[in-house]
């Protein structure tokens, strides 16, 4: 009785061993917290940059972090990442979303099996996540860049909008605060001929800019509210000798676009950190899968560099807010073109 009664406590001094292991970024089986981030497609920087600071966070916390993205920009190829990363029992998934709704079947599959599934620069919607990390006010990011158009053009002109696919869910919303703020009095002589779609491809947004100067001959401006547009624009524009006749503005990174703010052919233009937004989520990643945050208002998280970060509303969900967006021009634009 007495060897069976010892026995007994040598098993549970083991299990509490075993599980006292668990406790922070480890899963019940040993392992490291694995938490994967999905960006919209291959080959575009700025999702490269994103991994950069989600890699950072993760490991500063003793994570194993993933990087998947399509080939192709769509919501098809990403539900099927989302698929492997179920198979391969992920702890918590963040998707920048190619679409707002679409996702929402496998997402629910991944939550249902316990994976902590959010979104990141680009949503879903709330019932597919648990939060949003957003880089910035929406409304802020829409309608700067309009304003910024107006004062290059001289408040007056056609301008055209040269965006990422038509249903990436960011730049849908930064576009619907740009038809809001366009809807200002002071504005009025200013039109929005057509909204193109580059779909983040280099060469579509390219083919898609080359169709919006030869369709509005009088095309006084492109507001490309996407890293990919803005560049392969402004590219369209220094090409055909056109600065200062056609204005390109609107969101990119400084390390593709310095040449071009250089020689204004953008004379200024938006962006926040990508590899902060990274850093931020890989942060929120871990915190979800240890069930340290569980995506509700008024929750806390410690996000390494980036200090105490607070879950705060968002209409129907919730967010985590970066910060805001910064201006990029002549005089700053060195101090940032090898950062991102
Ligand atoms: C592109 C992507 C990304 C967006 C930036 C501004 O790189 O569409 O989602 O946030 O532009």
């Amino acid at each position: 009785m007495k060897k069976l009664f010892s026995l007994g406590l040598a098993i549970l001094l083991v299990l509490s061993v075993v599980v006292g292991c668990s406790s922070t970024n480890e899963t019940s089986d040993g392992g490291k917290k694995k938490v994967a981030l999905v960006f919209k497609n291959t080959g575009n920087p700025y999702g490269e940059r994103m991994m950069d600071g989600f890699k950072e966070a993760v490991e500063e916390v003793g994570g194993e972090a993933i990087y998947k993205a399509p080939d192709q920009p769509t919501a098809e190829a990403q539900i099927q990442v989302i698929e492997e990363l179920i198979a391969q029992r992920v702890d918590a998934i963040a998707v920048v979303a190619n679409d707002y709704d679409a996702l929402q079947p496998s997402l629910n599959k991944a939550k249902n099996r316990g994976i902590k599934v959010f979104s990141v620069d680009s949503a879903v919607n709330p019932e597919s996540r648990l939060v949003h990390v957003n880089q910035a006010d929406p409304e802020r990011v829409g309608r700067i860049q309009i304003e910024a158009v107006s004062e290059m053009i001289g408040g007056k002109g056609e301008i055209a909008i040269l965006s990422a696919t038509s249903q990436a869910s960011n730049q849908n919303l930064w576009i619907e605060w740009m038809k809001k703020e366009l809807e200002d009095p002071k504005y009025k002589d200013i039109e929005l001929v057509k909204i193109a779609y580059g779909d983040d491809l280099r060469d579509k947004s390219v083919s898609e800019t080359e169709a919006l100067l030869k369709t509005y001959p009088n095309l006084k401006a492109i507001i490309a509210p996407t890293t990919v547009g803005i560049a392969a624009a402004s590219k369209v524009i220094q090409d055909k000798g056109l600065q200062g006749k056609v204005i390109v503005t609107g969101l990119g990174l400084p390390s593709e676009m310095a040449e071009y703010i250089k020689n204004g052919v953008s004379p200024w233009m938006y962006l926040w950190n990508p590899i902060d937004v990274g850093y931020l989520s890989g942060h929120v990643a871990i915190a979800l899968a240890e069930e340290k945050i569980t995506g509700k208002v008024g929750e806390k998280l410690n996000a390494g560099r980036l200090g105490e970060k607070e879950v705060v509303e968002d209409g129907e969900g919730t967010q985590i807010m970066l910060g805001d967006p910064f201006k990029f021009d002549k005089e700053n634009i060195d101090e940032w073109k090898d950062v991102y």
